[in-house]
Parts: structure tokens; C-alpha cells; sequence
């Protein structure tokens, strides 16, 4: 039988049916900013028009197919296997176009109330080849060395997807407290292992006990974009024997956010070499490591003049 990574094979590139929303930045409207406000994510139909789709997903052929990109493997050997690759911006040019050219950094902007807008990470979650397993649930930002409110992360799937496959999110969980994240590493053991083992309250078992928690997910359409805190609960459903799931989180953040410090037990993710030795706690988070993407630089417009 054919490995997993042998079974992904890139699609047939196909467009979307439905025609999409004119002026995508007319959604956000002062409805969506409050429940924003209030859950922490929301879910925004029929956003992005297929031209992104199809640069997304050229994007990510490139990557399954660009052997310098760093594929990490959840599960890795066992049967719910999936992979998640981060920072493809830095070596994808349509990724990289994507976050420059499309509307999704404009949505996040008008979303988070910040005209200047910096990159922290986009990471690819690819579920294809048939049943691969449950993203744990956990939060981000404890995973990252910032503080402040003005961050969201689209999260964008080129498959159709039922709820169930959906990432599923626990509603206001971004007020409530920041639970120490699960180890990536050892998800194989154990989804629910602490990273850090310090410095933060132990994660909920939100899994098992689902009827405890306000748990928002929805039907997806490609198209449909769903914004997130990062700091809101949440866990990637899995995927069925003949479904798959690729999906892009695009992260970014506004004028509040500032570096933090996290537990030394474990570096934050993705690595940012040297980032503590430049900032201390409270300083904005101005690095390198984080594009500026709004407004665009004049040495990147100077490219399309
Ligand atoms: O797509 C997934 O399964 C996980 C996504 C995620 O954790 C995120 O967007 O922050």
C-alpha cells in the first residue's frame, strides 16, 4: 500500500461554483466586529473569490512538491496521520502573494480596528489520503511570544467540508484563561501533554466532555473564511476515509501587540532565533521575523509602479 505522503496528489485545480462577494471588505460590518468581540471567531460566507483559491492552491502544490519546505507530521506513521508546514511566505511566492495581494489582510484589518498590519506565521494543515486524526485542542498564543488583542487568524480550507470536519471553536474562550498548549512532538502519546509543564494552568479535556462548552464549527464551502483569536479554544475535526481537508491559517496582527516572554522550558513557535536578545516584554513586536504587510512597504510597491 502506498504511504501516505505518496497518496497526496495535487488537485484538479477546479473553481468553485458559487460566484463570490463583490466588495469582501462590506461584510465586515459592526455586527460581525461585535461577535468578534464576544466568541472570538467568526465565520464570514463566500469571502474570497476563486482567483485567491486558485493562487492558494498553487501555492500549496508547490509546497507538497518544494522539498526545502519543512513538513511536520501529527501522528507521524499512525494511521490519522497529517501535516502542517509554516512560514511558507517565506519561500512561496504565491503564498506570499496571497498575503500582499488578496483581501484577507484588509478583512483582518478592518476586523481587529489596526490600518498597520504585521505578519506573525501562515501554516498549511493538510489532511488528505483518508482519516487523519483530530487537531488537538488548544489555544495559540501561549505557543507565541506576544500579548495584546489586536490578532486574528483566517483560516481558509480549499475543500467543502461538513461540520464535524470543520475546525470547531469554544465561543468567548479568548476573555478566560491561557491554558498551557499540548506538545506537538508527542501528540503520538498523547494529545493533551503539556509544552511547557509550567507557567500555565493545564488545557481543559474539551474532547470529552463537549457538552460543557459552547462549541462553534460550520459547513464550509471554499470561499467561506473563518477568523479566529488566537487565544480562543479550539481543535481541527478529522477527516473521513474519502474526505480531505487543506487548509491555510494566515496569522496576523495589529498596532497592541507586543513581545512577550514565554516559559524557557520550551522555545515559542515557529523558532525566532535571536527575537529575545532585540526585544524586552512590552516592546511592540517589530522584528524581521514579522513582515510588515499593510502598509505595504514603499520598497515592495516600488515592484508593481
Ligand atoms: O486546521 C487545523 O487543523 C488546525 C488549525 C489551527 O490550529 C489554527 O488555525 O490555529
Amino acid at each position: 500500500m502506498p504511504s501516505k505522503k505518496e497518496r497526496i496528489r495535487a488537485s484538479n485545480l477546479k473553481k468553485p461554483s458559487r460566484s463570490p462577494v463583490g466588495a469582501p471588505l462590506e461584510a465586515i460590518n459592526d455586527q460581525v466586529i461585535k461577535n468578534f468581540k464576544k466568541d472570538g471567531v467568526v465565520m464570514l460566507e463566500n469571502i474570497l473569490h476563486p482567483e485567491w483559491l486558485l493562487l492558494l492552491e498553487l501555492g500549496l502544490q508547490r509546497v507538497l512538491n518544494n522539498s526545502s519546505q519543512e513538513m511536520h507530521l501529527f501522528f507521524k506513521g499512525q494511521e490519522g496521520e497529517f501535516i502542517e508546514t509554516i512560514r511558507n511566505f517565506e519561500i512561496i511566492p504565491e503564498i506570499r502573494r496571497l498575503i500582499y495581494d488578496s483581501p484577507i489582510a484588509d478583512l483582518i484589518g478592518k476586523l481587529i480596528g489596526s490600518e498597520n498590519l504585521w505578519l506573525y506565521s501562515d501554516e498549511f494543515f493538510i489532511k488528505q489520503g483518508g482519516n487523519s486524526a483530530r487537531t488537538p485542542w488548544h489555544q495559540d498564543t501561549p505557543f507565541w511570544p506576544t500579548s495584546g488583542t489586536q490578532i486574528a487568524s483566517a483560516w481558509i480550507s480549499l475543500d467543502p467540508l461538513t461540520s464535524n470536519e470543520c475546525l470547531e471553536y469554544v465561543a468567548g474562550s479568548h476573555h478566560g484563561l491561557l491554558y498551557d498548549g499540548f506538545n506537538p512532538a508527542k501528540v503520538n502519546e498523547d494529545p493533551t501533554l503539556p509544552h511547557y509543564g509550567e507557567g500555565f494552568p493545564p488545557l481543559p479535556d474539551v474532547e470529552n466532555n463537549r457538552e460543557a462548552f459552547d462549541i462553534l464549527s460550520w459547513e464550509i464551502n471554499p470561499g467561506d473564511v473563518i477568523f479566529a483569536h488566537p487565544s480562543v479554544l479550539h481543535g481541527g475535526g478529522p477527516t473521513g476515509p474519502t474526505s480531505q481537508r487543506r487548509a491555510i491559517t494566515i496569522r496576523i496582527y495589529g498596532d497592541d501587540i507586543c513581545y512577550d516572554s514565554r516559559p524557557e522550558t520550551k522555545p515559542t513557535v515557529p523558532l525566532t532565533p535571536g527575537l529575545s536578545l532585540s526585544l524586552t516584554p512590552g516592546d511592540p513586536l517589530r522584528s524581521p521575523w514579522y513582515p510588515r504587510i499593510r502598509p505595504i512597504p514603499a520598497h515592495l510597491q516600488a515592484e508593481w509602479i
